[in-house]
């Protein structure tokens, strides 16, 4: 009786707009702010009984990402730190769409039957609460924290602004039992680095020459202000950020990865001064990361070093490191560990093939962080990346469990070998880049300590492939469900004879690969082809894109 009438008196306060109707997508809700606060206001109901049936708990993250300023989401970050659990994503669609009080009140009750949500005798239910920098995020996060105190007994801390991967990396070292606080996370973050940097080779730990300093495109969003505050904690790496707060410019206008990544031109604040510069450039929430190198001449197109391109420099780190540890097979305990790539249909080809001329076993999911994060947690070691730079490193526990015994023993034979080098660094690596979520700050670390332990510059690691070309559309269509696709996205099966008449078109090309799928974030389909040439790629993706409407 206490929970009805505590449901009913706050979800009258928090009306449902007209006329809109609501998805639990890839990234969670996400519209205009100023019609969210009643979906914002619901998410906080779910995320406490979540938190209530894992008996863990639960992060609710309010962000729109590289969405325009006036966007803004809210996206739950489940007991392990990763995604939501999809099982839970028709039951967040149907309370966010819930007409009235009592319409909710009843959806709640039957869900917390079915699913035996526990009430009594149990913990009460522990929400984490972070926002991004965005206007519109703290009357949000507000409704959020109504929203969870509308259950009895439920407790929502507010973590302040924060990028979404360290709210996502709070929620996992809070079930972990571990200190989970944003200094942790930077302590963290910075003790791995150095441990790494320490573990660089002798011998290679000069530069081939190239300018040091790196200079970050922080989207005018909330990572570019904590990468300072790590910056000042590491104070060994020349890191210059721009964009790196509203006094600068709009968050995510002609800046950050998204755009750098889409539209392959240089960021604002970014130009021809910069050239041969390694330059790196974040999304508005922090999640993303790619590297670009500006042109001598204006108006030509950045150099792209995209998430695929992250990818490879992690995989041949990763994979080196292995050899170490495996040239000693004669130790005891001995393991091969399984390395696990995983990447979707947007991967360049050129990096597929590169992979697996390196022997790695690539895989493919549909786009999504959730697909790729669960397919990587099959692994000892698990990467994945999409080219728009969202990705990390995935360590099994009993891999990390194997590598603490392993560099145990190690130590106590041959110090200081190879094999005890490497079992360090991997271990080093599983604590510095974030094991919930891609994480541009533990990522720009990384690639930072691999090229310093490589001894290279960002040209010599763009030199590890050549991208194919290629060419993304969006097409504007009257339905875009319409449009089903399967095997990781990459065939069409429904309309019939669609899928029949892209292969058709693409067997022209030389290297020409083409696939469509409905955009899981905007209402268009989109369609992407490499080829060749550039030239040919853009005849083919615009055949294609004929072909759709
Ligand atoms: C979301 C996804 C991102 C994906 C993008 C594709 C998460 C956290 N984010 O931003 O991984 O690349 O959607 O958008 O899963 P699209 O479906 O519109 O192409
Ligand atoms: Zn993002």
């Amino acid at each position: 009786e206490e929970q009805k009438s505590l449901l009913l008196d706050s979800s009258s306060r928090f009306v449902i707009p007209q006329g809109v109707k609501l998805s639990y997508g890839t990234a969670g809700f996400r519209e205009d702010a100023s019609i969210l606060s009643s979906t914002v206001y619901r998410v906080g109901i779910l995320a406490a009984l979540r938190s209530l049936k894992t008996q863990s708990v639960i992060g609710v993250m309010i962000t729109a990402s590289h969405n325009k300023v006036s966007d803004n989401g809210v996206k739950i970050a489940d007991p392990n730190g990763g995604m939501l659990s999809q099982h839970w994503e028709p039951f967040a669609d149907a309370i966010a769409n819930a007409s009235s009080p009592q319409q909710l009140l009843q959806l709640i009750n039957e869900f917390v039957e079915k699913e035996r949500i526990p009430f009594l005798g149990v913990r009460p239910a522990e929400i984490l609460l972070g926002r991004d920098t965005r206007p519109s995020g703290e009357a949000l996060l507000e409704a959020a924290r109504q929203g969870v105190t509308s259950i009895v007994g439920a407790v929502a801390s507010d973590m302040g602004i924060l990028t979404t991967p360290q709210l996502h990396w709070m929620v996992r070292a809070r079930n972990k039992g571990l200190k989970a606080s944003e200094q942790d996370y930077f302590e963290q973050l910075s003790n791995s680095f150095k441990c790494l940097m320490d573990l660089i080779p002798t011998e290679r730990s000069k530069f081939d020459g190239m300018n040091d300093k790196l200079v970050v495109d922080g989207a005018n969003g909330v990572g570019g202000a904590k990468l300072q505050v790590l910056h000042k904690l590491l104070n060994v790496l020349d890191i210059e950020v721009r964009n790196s707060s509203e006094d600068e410019g709009v968050l995510n206008d002609g800046v950050g990865a998204d755009y750098v990544q889409k539209e392959k031109v240089a960021p604002h604040g970014f130009g021809s001064k910069d050239a041969g510069i390694r330059c790196a450039s974040l999304d508005g929430d922090a999640d993303r990361l790619v590297y670009f190198l500006v042109p001598p001449e204006s108006n030509a197109q950045v150099n792209l070093v995209d998430g695929d391109k992250i990818l490879s420099l992690f995989a041949v780190f990763i994979k080196e490191q292995l050899s170490f540890l495996n040239e000693k097979e004669d130790l005891k305990n001995s393991h091969k560990a399984r390395l696990g790539i995983v990447q979707t249909a947007y991967a360049n080809g050129a990096s597929t093939n590169y992979l697996k001329h390196l022997g790695l076993e690539v895989n493919f999911t549909p786009t999504g962080v959730k697909y790729l994060h669960e397919k990587a947690a099959e692994f000892d070691i698990g990467i994945y990346f999409e080219a728009n730079g969202h990705g990390t490193i995935l360590f099994s526990e009993s891999f990390i469990e194997w590598l603490e015994v392993k560099s145990r023993d190690l130590s106590s034979g041959s110090k200081g070998s190879e094999a005890e080098k490497a079992a360090l660094r991997l271990l080093a690596v599983s604590n510095l880049i974030n094991q919930a979520v891609g994480d541009a700050l533990s990522g720009v670390l990384l690639v930072e300590v691999i090229l310093k332990h490589m001894g290279w510059s960002i040209h010599r690691w763009n030199e590890l492939y050549h991208d194919l070309p290629s060419r993304q559309l969006k097409v504007k269509v009257a339905d875009r469900t319409a449009v089903v696709t399967a095997n990781a996205e990459t065939v069409v099966v429904r309309p019939p004879g669609l899928q029949d008449a892209i292969n058709t078109e693409t067997a022209k090309y030389t290297q020409g690969r083409c696939f469509v799928r409905p955009s899981g974030t905007e209402d268009v389909v989109r369609v992407y082809a490499e080829a060749s040439t550039q030239e040919a790629t853009d005849t083919l993706a615009n055949c294609v894109a004929k072909l759709v409407v």
